[in-house]
Order: structure tokens, then sequence, then C-alpha cells
């Protein structure tokens, strides 16, 4: 039995059986929020669309934004609605079906959507490498509409040369008709809303979201205050900077995000000057082709991110190899250099790839890859210490000529060192009148005989006017602050702490945003997650008479 396997068990019985007491409350007051917003009115956003589901067809039910972008061609026709890929995509991985969805274009209030204004689609079509795993990566989407619009502004894409646009600080504009009042409920608007909020410097939001984001991720909201946010059904929806010329580019995706408008945990978008290159490929059907590697966790309680291994003992890396683009590709070589101070494990190699001492590197070739076609090639290295991949990329020929990718950013295997990872769990209502536990679980997910750690001390900062009624595992509190020493927490292992905090009146609300592991004073680790209770009604048992 493993560490997490008692975890499991622990938090199980910690949800049952609790005393009941009643105690006094403190929430924080709802938010209006797109979260945050005002309604948008006609013009603002000209190219502001949302996805409709197709079978309602007395009223418009939006589930996700878009927007129109431009093709390159005559400005003010266009045929393509970029969005998110999870809007499309179900559990299981199924694509929707075009026939299920229609986008509502030139209309920013539902109650008003003519039938006109209901487009159909032709083609869905999803990036090659959405993963959806905690993380949402590649969460990119284009939807063709089955005839063009005509006479409505589209928004053009941002690129990478616009990137000072948005950068940290720049202003940047949301939109859409998601969630307004997602602490207490769902308030969704038939008038779409609109807000602005800052860029947020990528490494500072990595730091809420335990180094998951990469730079094909943009964070956008107000840091640490929150209060300002996209939300459940703006997804797919632009986040917006200004062009320097009166005009917009769309630079983000709403994607994700702990929450919405709560402090520390920006909203997280889909970076859409990365994905320039792919969307005008599908626009004009030209070649793409894409690369990705990745270090994934043998094990799946782990996050995907967590990338860790003993020293000296095989790991696995992932290459995802994709023909990303709408032509056929011819001769791919794919070429991944070994990471510096790894071993390659012998006869590891998967799908025919070869290793060439010279370059130290690995090489497969593809006769063909068709259009949307994804490879999966795997090999096992083994290292001493922590490794960075090294180079790796792909070329292939088409009609277009040659088309190649660099892939993404390097990853990093954590090898003999501590892996340090913070979440909580708690109930996500809580009966008026009762205490309940919110279980703060630390785990260093480090692997070897150095990957432990001492000294550590959980601090949960509760918000004002919080007090506990118990607080577990030896922590104790200072003003608003309760902290429990780790004296050592070996690799591979994981220890919950747990505070006992008592349910208010119906409807309040207690979110706990900012939580962390520290070395004295230094900040080792942030919370992955933000907690959040709702107070629901009391049940009242009726005694029951025999007579
Ligand atoms: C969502 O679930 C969602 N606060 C969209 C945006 C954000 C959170 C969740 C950002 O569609």
């Amino acid at each position: 039995m493993n560490w997490r396997y008692h975890l499991a068990l622990l938090l199980i019985v910690l949800f049952l059986g609790l005393p009941a007491s009643v105690s006094s409350r403190d929430g924080a007051p709802p938010q209006l929020t797109i979260v945050g917003g005002t309604p948008v009115a006609p013009g603002d956003y000209p190219w502001l669309v949302a996805l409709l589901i197709a079978e309602i067809t007395d009223e418009a039910v939006a589930f996700c934004g878009g927007a129109l972008i431009d093709d390159g061609g005559v400005f003010t026709t266009t045929q393509w609605v970029l969005t998110a890929a999870h809007c499309l995509i179900d559990g299981d991985g199924n694509v929707a079906d075009p026939s299920a969805i229609e986008v509502l274009v030139g209309q920013q209030d539902l109650t008003q959507a003519t039938p006109a204004q209901r487009r159909d689609l032709s083609e869905i079509i999803v990036h090659p490498l959405y993963v959806s795993a905690g993380t949402l990566y590649n969460d990119v989407a284009l939807l063709r509409l089955a005839t063009p619009v005509t006479g409505i502004t589209p928004i053009r894409i941002a690129t990478p040369a616009d990137s000072a646009r948005f950068a940290p600080g720049q202003t940047a504009y949301i939109a859409g008709w998601g969630n307004r009042l997602p602490q207490t409920g769902i308030d969704l608007p038939a008038v779409a809303h609109k807000a602005q909020l800052p860029i947020v410097d990528l490494a500072t939001c990595n730091e809420r979201y335990d180094g998951a984001l990469s730079s094909i991720h943009l964070c956008a909201g107000i840091y640490p205050a929150g209060g300002v946010d996209t939300c459940q059904g703006d997804s797919g929806g632009p986040l917006m900077v200004s062009d320097g010329s009166g005009g917009f580019l769309h630079a983000g995706i709403v994607s994700f995000g702990t929450g919405c408008g709560w402090p520390h945990f920006p909203g997280v978008y889909a970076r859409t000057a990365f994905f320039a290159d792919w969307i005008a490929a599908q626009i004009n059907g030209l070649a793409h082709v894409d690369i990705w590697q990745l270090s994934p966790p043998a094990d799946e309680s782990v996050p995907f991110h967590i990338a860790t291994a003993a020293p000296n003992t095989p790991f696995t890396y992932t290459v995802l190899v994709a023909n990303s683009g709408a032509l056929l590709l011819t001769d791919a070589i794919v070429a991944v250099e070994l990471p510096s101070g790894a071993t390659l494990v012998s006869g590891s190699i998967s799908g025919g790839g070869v290793y060439d001492s010279g370059t130290n590197s690995i090489f497969w070739l593809f006769d063909e890859l068709l259009p949307g076609e994804v490879q999966e090639l795997t090999y096992q290295v083994q290292a001493a210490t922590s490794v960075t991949s090294g180079e790796y990329g792909v070329l292939a020929n088409s009609d277009d000529g040659l088309v190649a990718s660099d892939g993404r950013d390097p990853f990093t295997t954590v090898i003999n060192q501590p892996r340090l990872y913070v979440t909580a769990f708690y109930p996500p209502e809580v009966e008026v009148g009762s205490v309940y536990p919110v279980a703060f679980v630390v785990a260093n997910f480090g692997q070897g005989p150095n990957a432990g750690i001492a000294n550590l001390a959980l601090v949960v900062d509760l918000p004002a006017g919080v007090t506990p009624v118990a607080i577990g595992d030896g922590g104790t509190q200072t003003g608003n602050e309760v902290s429990w020493p780790i004296a050592a927490l070996p690799a591979n292992d994981g220890v919950a702490k747990t505070i006992f905090l008592a349910a208010g009146e119906l409807g309040d609300v207690l979110r706990i945003t900012d939580y962390g592991l520290y070395n004295g004073t230094t900040p080792l680790r942030y919370g992955a997650r933000g907690v959040q209770t709702i107070t629901g009604p009391a049940i009242n048992y009726l005694p029951i008479i025999s007579r």
C-alpha cells in the first residue's frame, strides 16, 4: 500500500461522522462578475459570437463563446470562428457533430436572436494535440461556417510579432455570456458582458497553477486581488488587446481557471499568437506539422505535469507528432536529442526509431502522415540528476514545400530532488450549523535518496473573520494564519493537515485562496487550487413517533 492509498482512506474518514455544532459565519459577499463586467452594447465587439445548442430553436441557448476571425481575404467577410477545443469535446474525447451546434453572429442579446443570425457549421477542426489532463493544453478549435458571414467586422488574430501588445501589465478586454455569480450559483446573462483586466506575467500565474502552464498559455486578471474574470460559459470567447491603432487583436481564447475572479488565481487563456500559424494553415488549407515532447508520470494518480524519477532508473519520454495541417505530409523526419546527462535505455525506442550516437539523437522516419494523424512515440532514458529535454523537432515534405516545427518549451524531469505539491480537499457545500473539515494535502513527488526535504511549514491564510473550531495535526493559529511545521517530508510521501471550520448561514461562501509551503519565510510552493465551500440548508429530520 502506498501513501496515496492511506491518504484516500484518511479523506474518507475525515468526511464521515463529524460532530455538529453551531457557530458564527463569515463569507465573502458575492461579487458581480463576466465576473466584474457590464453589458456589451451593439457594435462593441462585432466579432463576438455565441455557440448555441442547435436543437433548441425556440430560444438561443449559449454554451460557449467564440470570435469571427479575419481570414486574410475581404476583411468584412469570413467563414471562420475561433473557439476552445474543450467546448466541442466530451469527457470521452468525442468531437461534437457540426449539426449539433449553431453560431449566433452579430447579436449580443440572446433574446433578440433571429433565425438569420443563427448560422450552421460545415466543419469543426480541433487542434490534434488538445489534451485535457487537469490543465488544458492546446485548447484551440476552429469552426467553419456553412456560408460566409458578410458585413460583420472580424478580429485579427495576434501573431508572435505582436507580443508587446499582450505583454504582462497590458490591458486586455474580455466578453461573453458566461456566469456572473459563480460564487453562489449560476447567473447567465441574456446580454453578453464585458470587462477589462491586465495580462498577468506567466511565471507569477504559474506559481498558482503549480508550474503546469507553459508559453502556449496566457494569464489575465487583477493580481492578486481578483474580482474581474471570465467564467463558465465564457469559454472559447476572445481575450482582446489593443492593436495600437484603434482596433483590437485576438490574443487569447478563454480556457480555464481555478474559480472565477478569485484572489491569486488569474484566468488562463490559450495564447492565440502561439497558434497563429496553425490557424492560418486551417483557413488556407496549408501544410502544418506539430511536435511536443513530454515526460508524463508513470502513476496516474500524479498530476500530468509533474515529472519525477529516481536516479539511474528508467523513465519514459513521450513525443507527440501531429500532421496538424490540411495536406498530406511525406518523408517526415522526427529528431529528438537526448537530454544532456541522460542515457538511453537500450531497446526502449518505439515505432522504429533509431539512435545515432554521433548526434546523441533518436530519429524516426514516416513515409506519410495523413492530415489529423498523431503519432505517439516513446523511449526511455535514465539519469543521475535532473534533466531537461534536448532539442527536438520535425521536418516534413508537402505540396507546399517543407514544413517544420521546433516543438514547445523544454521539459524538466526532476531526479533525486523534492517535488512538492500542495492541494486541498473540502466538501463543496456544507450544512448550516455543521462543522466540516478542510484537509490540506502536502505531497513530495520527488524520488530518490536525496529527494526528501526538511523544515517545511504549511501556512494557510484564512479569510478575515473565520475562526477554526479546531486545528488538527499540530497546527497553530496566529492572527488569520494557521501553520503546521513539517519536520521532514520523505521522497514519494505525503501528509494531510486538517482544520475544522463552522458552517455559517444559508448562502454563505467561504474561500481560501492563499496557502502554501514555506521554508522559514521563503515560499516554496503555493496551493495548486483554492478552497471554496458554500453553506446549504440544514436538513431537519422529523422524529419518528411510534404509537
Ligand atoms: C470554464 O469552466 C472556465 N476564471 C472559464 C474561465 C475560467 C474558469 C472556468 C477563468 O469554462
